[in-house]
């Protein structure tokens, strides 16, 4: 029995592993009208995968006109966005629909 689980985890490490390598990205969750984190450092060139949690009660929208990405949040919902290949620098993000909570992409 341990032998079967322990040859199916690997099965599926063998299967998966390549895709958590190039798919796992970032997380970055809205929580009391905060990104957390709110800043995120990427590497530059490549292109990076973004998951956004929002937690919550209020529809928000990821966007930025630094990358030009656009989303809307539902409540308790989660969206994802493929950001790059970027320049080293710096890139604002925003909830369009509260402008005040803001981030920053740090590609480096
Ligand atoms: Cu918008």
């Amino acid at each position: 029995m341990a032998r079967l689980a322990l040859g199916a985890a690997l099965f599926v490490l063998l299967i998966a592993g390549p895709v958590w390598a190039d798919d796992a990205g970032i997380v970055i969750a809205i929580k009391d009208h905060q990104f957390v984190p709110s800043t995120v450092e990427i590497p530059a060139g490549t292109k990076v995968k973004i998951t956004v949690r929002n937690q919550d009660q209020t529809t928000s929208e990821f966007e930025s006109v630094d990358f030009h990405r656009e989303k809307v949040v539902q409540p308790g919902g989660e969206i994802t966005v493929f950001v790059g290949p970027l320049d080293r620098g710096s890139y604002e993000f925003f909830d369009d629909f509260h402008p005040a909570t803001r981030g920053h992409l740090i590609a480096k």
